[in-house]
């Protein structure tokens, strides 16, 4: 196999038009519909629709504005960013370390284009290749943070990098200040983060805080000539809101709300409400349900990205990959138990029961859909649970399901370095048991860190691609659906469209991705058919 490292594709088909300014092409969607007949038989009615994507090939000059800049993920990225952009090295006690961005799916990974015809081997190219994306160097880096520190000391405060490599990105972090202040509503994060809060918007007018965020990220974008900014939360944990009629429901009720100062109101949804009228995508990278259905409803009115929830960085991440495994294998796990600890202000802030929910919540979410996809292992609801709805037997109402538990603790020894303990307990043929055990250690902020830059990568991408259903009056193209489900694959609790399945399933939300990317130059998505090698 070869890799191509810098070269853009050219796809030479019918259904691929260049301009000066787009990528026309043109895709046929197969699915089949699946109709139950009166005595339970399956009629299956393949279907092809078409569609033409139009991407603009132009990259939009991309502004990033974090919220939680100061904390180890943002200050880890900033300093990632200024290291490969000036090229620095740095010695470590292997030897000299060059920058890179492994890690970010969009910037290591590649895809399979097709077969050379000559060697009969097969050609891979870097995924960035296959469309043009932002470069990682490019992004303008700026945000929020309620803690004042300047950048160059919140990033020797993360005690993430390497400090011959601290030392010299110093001068460059510096430049960037100190983060803007921010929103503090002290019940939503952990009550250990006080003192911490010491760089704030005053006052308690959640409408007034709404409308200086709205400023910011004017100001933001006219200060650095962007096309686009991107706003992203990485900061603490927070509780979960209560969903309450009237007051987060709809996009009305959460204006009126947030006008009203509601305490039920988080800071994440108001940076949330204020990205959507600033037409700024806004992506969620921690747990709590920023995205109450009145958020929903305003990014739909608005015609705005938003994307989420949590970052897939290590343990949920091998999860989304090792439950599917398990369970396509025909085998059925029991039980699984994860187990971390950590050490950095991130455990410190889920060690409070309210802020550890969310989390719990978006890591237990996980193997739902595995489960759900295979009723030969697990029993279906039965229907007098379905009939008697959750509020009976929550469990039965769900149908069978591994037990699965998860456990954080705050170990402040190990620092930003994770310790992620699981165990599969499964049952195998005719009753016997295999268990497997997983012990991961790793930097945290390492791992999350890239993921970040793909999720604006793709982000920034996705806003310059739009589609159109091919019929007799195809109309204009217009953008995809605000909730950008493609950002999948690097979050553990995946935001959807309303109404439509989750995927967690690593290898189906990679596999989503490329489809979609190689769609948008008319290409075929990845088929390991490969039917030339198994004919004569
Ligand atoms: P951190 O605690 O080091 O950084 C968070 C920053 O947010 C802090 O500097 C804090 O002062 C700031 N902050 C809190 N409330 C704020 C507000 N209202 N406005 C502006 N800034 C505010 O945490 P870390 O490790 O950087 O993680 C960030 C988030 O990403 C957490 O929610 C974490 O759960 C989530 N996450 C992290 C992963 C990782 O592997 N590091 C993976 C998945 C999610
Ligand atoms: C402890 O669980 C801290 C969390 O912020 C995680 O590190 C983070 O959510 C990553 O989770 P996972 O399950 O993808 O490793």
């Amino acid at each position: 196999t070869s890799v191509r490292q810098t070269a853009p594709i050219t796809v030479h088909s019918e259904n691929t038009r260049y301009t000066p300014e787009h990528i026309i092409s043109k895709f046929s969607n197969r699915g089949a519909d699946v109709v139950k007949g009166p005595n339970g038989e399956l009629n299956v009615i393949p279907t092809v629709k078409p569609y033409e994507f139009q991407t603009e090939v132009k990259v939009q000059k991309t502004g990033l504005m974090m919220i939680g800049l100061g904390g180890n993920n943002g200050s880890t990225l900033c300093a990632t960013i200024l290291a490969n952009r000036h090229g620095i090295t740095w010695r470590t006690k292997s030897g000299l370390q060059t920058p890179n961005y492994i890690g970010s799916l969009l910037r290591a990974s590649t895809v399979r284009l097709g077969t050379d015809p000559t060697t009969l081997k097969d050609v891979h190219v870097p995924i960035s290749n296959i469309l043009p994306m932002v470069h990682p160097n490019d992004l303008v880096l700026g945000g929020w943070d309620i803690s004042g520190l300047p950048m160059d000391e919140a990033m020797v405060r993360a005690e993430v990098l390497d400090w011959d490599l601290q030392r010299q990105v110093m001068p460059l972090m510096k430049d960037l200040g100190k983060p803007l202040p921010s929103i503090y509503y002290p019940d939503f994060i952990a009550a250990n983060q006080e003192a911490r809060a010491d760089n704030l918007i005053s006052g308690s007018d959640k409408l007034a805080h709404l409308e200086h965020i709205r400023a910011d990220i004017r100001k933001f974008k006219a200060e650095h000539d962007l096309d686009r900014v991107v706003v992203f939360w990485t900061a603490n944990t927070e509780r979960y809101s209560d969903i309450i009629a009237g007051v987060n429901d709809t996009a009305d009720n959460l204006l009126a709300a947030i006008k009203d100062s509601h305490s039920e109101v988080s800071p994440s949804t108001v940076f949330a409400v204020a990205s959507i009228l600033e037409n700024a995508p806004f992506v969620n990278g921690a747990p709590q349900n920023t995205f109450v259905p009145g958020v929903i409803d305003l990014a739909e009115r608005h015609n705005s990205f938003i994307g989420g929830d949590d970052l897939k960085s290590g343990q949920t991440k091998l999860k989304s990959v090792l439950a599917e495994f398990l369970v396509n294998a025909g085998i059925k796990p029991l039980s699984i138990a994860s187990y971390n600890h950590l050490g950095n202000n991130d455990g410190y802030n889920l060690s409070q029961e309210a802020q550890f929910k969310s989390k719990e919540i978006s890591k237990s979410s996980v193997v739902d859909d595995m489960v759900e996809s295979n009723r030969l292992l697990y029993k279906p609801p039965t229907a007098s649970a379905v009939a008697a709805g959750s509020k009976v037997d929550k469990k039965a109402a769900k149908g069978e399901h591994p037990d699965h538990i998860v456990v954080i603790k705050y170990v402040p020894a190990v620092g930003d370095s994770k310790r992620a303990i699981d165990e599969y307990h499964s049952e195998i043929l005719m009753g016997g048991r295999s268990t497997i055990n997983i012990f991961n250690e790793c930097e945290d902020s390492l791992l999350a860190t890239p993921l970040i830059l793909d999720l604006v990568i793709l982000t920034e991408l996705l806003t310059r691609i739009q589609y159109r259903p091919v019929t007799e009056q195809s109309g204009d193209f217009k953008p995809l659906y605000p909730v950008l489900s493609l950002l999948s694959y690097m979050l553990k609790a995946p935001l959807v469209k309303p109404g439509t399945d989750v995927v967690n399933s690593l290898n189906r939300q990679r596999n989503a991705l490329e489809t979609f990317l190689k769609a948008c130059v008319g290409l075929e998505g990845s088929s390991d058919l490969l039917l030339e090698t198994r004919i004569w």
